[in-house]
């Protein structure tokens, strides 16, 4: 079951600049930081509320670090913008093969890593509406990382 909304993807030129933006407008601090190779981008976690669930919601923030980053393609075609949603559930496995038997094109065989140790998968915009959509099964609050 997807109980809140995880996070807001949005993508960026310049990762530095837009952390001050969000700082300086709107008072929103850095949680977290990494590079994720395999999705190809350099992402910063902005912790907006926690829920009911004991999870919380976030603001991503991805920029690219390379030129086949699925990021960089959809910049270079968009520019900057909201990039994706996220839906969170315990149970991202489950929840990704009751939606894939619905008909919606589930991306991964397995979910992957996602930020702090999370699982994630993705559902195909076209499939959505137009909404690039992210399941995520955040690790547990010790496992964090
Ligand atoms: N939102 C909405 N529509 C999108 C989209 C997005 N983010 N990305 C692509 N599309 C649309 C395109 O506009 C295009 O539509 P048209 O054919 O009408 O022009 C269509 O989907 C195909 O787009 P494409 O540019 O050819 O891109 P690809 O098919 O190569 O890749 C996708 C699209 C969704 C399969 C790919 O972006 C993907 O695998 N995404 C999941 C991984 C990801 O996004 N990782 C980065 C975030 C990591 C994280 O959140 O931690
Ligand atoms: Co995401």
């Amino acid at each position: 079951m997807l109980t809140r909304i995880d996070h807001i993807g949005i993508a960026c030129f310049d990762l530095d600049r837009t952390v001050e933006f969000y700082r300086a407008t709107y008072g929103f601090e850095v949680f977290h930081t990494e590079v994720n190779e395999e999705q190809g981008v350099r992402e910063a976690m902005l912790r907006i509320n926690g829920t009911d669930d004991g999870g919380a919601s976030y603001i991503q923030l991805l920029e690219p670090v390379t030129e086949e980053s699925t990021v960089a393609k959809w910049l270079a075609k968009n520019g900057e913008g909201v990039h994706h949603i996220a839906f969170g559930t315990a149970d991202v496995d489950g929840d990704a093969q009751a939606i894939a038997d619905k008909g919606v094109r589930v991306l991964y065989d397995e979910p992957r890593r996602g930020s702090m140790g999370s699982r994630i998968t993705f559902l195909h915009p076209k499939d959505c509406h137009g909404v690039l959509t992210e399941l995520v099964t955040s690790a547990p609050a010790d496992e964090q990382h």
